[in-house]
């Protein structure tokens, strides 16, 4: 039964009702300085910890709750007789609720201009000695960390005398070392990103040692293959517009398969999409991780009729992406063929409508963001590499004619749609568009000269044309044997990084056979 609490909360935000609400049922009401001062200026009788302990806050507020008075309450098992009685011996009541926020370390270190001085006063020492005591006496005691966790547990106690049952209380118990674990490792992190600068001026990326927080949103039938076993985790940072954050409206249970692919579709038709919402209407459609169609119109209906026009033996059981709203129409195009997963940032009633009589198909609604991982992880054997994700978009000024030819506004228009698929096809990547869409995708080749190959070979067994076309590869041709087989196969121009030893060679290839080139600077691998 909660008789007394301790209220001790950095961000304020809902402890006033929470505690008015408390007061209500008749628990006694301890905190901390800033939160009892806002208590009592909301009318509330409120003990403060200093009057608790007979002992003041010292050293500007480093130690206020450290004291047996509190800990003592805290930890103290009601089922032993030997702590009670210590408890009487020393005149400590029992602190059956803490309610705690800690100081904002990850938000303050996040600031550009925190100093050194005011990370360290940031970190909370007082706080988590708390919350791992009262989550170890989880038995006996109830511990809040998150505002959103007030509603349940108030009414909890309101149809249960003031009690809140073991279960929950070892719940929230859980989600208080997770948390704990969590806040020093940012501490963890944020000191050993200062490297051995002693004037803590330079911050690396990459600390000495990297703790990560990810929070387990499924369990998967299996992994890749239905041998392995297989869970879903998402970053604790994980904001809107993140695969992280889909909302499934219906379809069968998601795959480890379907995770991965759906994350390349959202990644790859993201894209198209700027931060100011100026959208170029997109449709991709992935099979095994790589695109097998992509294009941009001026409808959700037609750029999926001309992405799926690339490959349309590869697109079933594709999983399709939209960067618009799905509307009826498209919906419709769309469920003529077999479809894992469809991903939009919204779907229309009669979109919904029409897949509600398809149940197995799996609908993802996520918003528009653009936002990139802070990382990239990718696990080796006993390791992780790190690295920053690939957040380059190459624009037109920063593109260079290198042929004698300069490409027509057309051609320019086709590269930088084919530069844009490229990054999302693994390497060797060899992308052949026309008029906003891919007309062949060579794919994950050891060599370029054979993804150029593959591409071409796509292209014609789709029946579609590539005279005139334009081709992007996602690194420099070595050698020239690339650039003539795309040539023979119709590229009138090619797009490319430029950077490699022959370089000359190449660009004189490229003369030879009239065409326009263009280098980026910039190469997109992506294994
Ligand atoms: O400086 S502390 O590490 N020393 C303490 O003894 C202590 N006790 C609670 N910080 C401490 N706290 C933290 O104070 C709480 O975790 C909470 O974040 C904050 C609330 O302070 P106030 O009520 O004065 O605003």
């Amino acid at each position: 039964m909660i008789h007394t609490a301790l209220l001790s909360v950095s961000d304020k935000h809902g402890i006033v009702d929470f505690a008015k609400a408390l007061h209500a049922l008749g628990v006694q009401l301890i905190s901390t300085g800033g939160t009892a001062k806002l208590l009592a200026e909301n009318g509330l009788p409120v003990t403060e910890v200093s009057a608790l302990t007979h002992f003041p806050e010292i050293l500007d507020g480093r130690v206020k709750t450290l004291h047996p008075m509190v800990h003592g309450g805290l930890l103290a098992r009601r089922d032993s007789k030997e702590h009670m009685a210590a408890l009487r011996e020393h005149d400590i009541g029992t602190i059956d609720m803490l309610v705690i926020n800690l100081y904002p370390f990850n938000q303050t270190v996040a600031k550009a201009e925190c100093s050194f001085e005011e990370a360290v006063e940031n970190i909370d020492i007082g706080g988590p000695a708390m919350l791992r005591a009262a989550a170890k006496n989880h038995q006996d005691v109830t511990v809040l960390i998150s505002p959103d966790d007030y509603a349940a547990v108030l009414s909890e106690m309101k149809s249960n005398q003031n009690n809140v049952s073991y279960k929950t209380n070892l719940a929230l118990a859980k989600k208080v070392f997770a948390h704990t674990a969590q806040y020093d490792g940012a501490i963890a992190n944020y000191l050993s990103s200062l490297g051995d600068d002693l004037n803590h001026q330079q911050r690396s990326p990459y600390p000495e040692t990297l703790h990560l927080a990810f929070e387990k949103v499924q369990e998967m039938r299996y992994g890749e293959n239905p041998h392995q076993s297989a869970a879903f985790y998402k970053d604790l940072q994980t904001v809107d517009g993140a695969l992280a954050n889909y909302r499934q409206l219906q379809g069968k249970e998601l795959s480890y398969n379907n995770i991965a692919d759906a994350d390349a579709a959202w990644e790859c038709v993201k894209s198209f999409s700027t931060s100011n919402g100026n959208n170029t209407t997109a449709c991709v459609i992935i099979k095994h991780a790589n695109p097998c169609g992509v294009a941009v119109a001026s409808s959700a209906l037609e750029a999926y009729q001309k992405a799926f026009k690339t490959d349309p033996s590869s697109a079933f059981g594709g999983i399709i992406a939209l960067n618009v709203p799905c509307d009826g129409t498209a919906a419709e195009a769309i469920s003529k063929q077999f479809v894992e997963v469809l991903i939009a940032p919204s779907f229309s009633k009669e979109a919904l409508a029409i897949f509600a009589v398809k149940q197995n198909v799996r609908l993802l609604e996520i918003s528009l963001g653009n936002t990139f991982n802070t990382f990239d992880f990718k696990r080796v054997g006993g390791g992780l590499l790190v690295q920053s994700p690939d957040a380059k978009n190459v624009l037109q000024n920063e593109i260079q004619v290198v042929s004698q030819r300069q490409p027509t506004p057309k051609e320019l228009n086709d590269m930088m749609f084919a530069w844009r698929v490229a990054k999302f096809v693994k390497s060797n990547a060899i992308v052949y568009c026309a008029d906003g869409m891919t007309l062949g995708i060579g794919a994950g080749q050891m060599s370029r000269v054979d993804s150029a190959r593959m591409a071409s070979i796509k292209a014609e067994n789709a029946g579609l044309s590539l005279k005139g076309s334009a081709v992007a590869s996602d690194a420099f041709f070595p050698f020239r044997d690339g650039l003539d087989v795309v040539v023979s196969a119709g590229a009138s121009c090619a797009i490319q990084p430029g950077g490699s030893m022959r370089d000359e060679e190449i660009i004189a290839a490229a003369n030879e056979h009239g065409i326009a080139m263009i280098f980026t600077g910039i190469r997109h691998f992506r294994h």
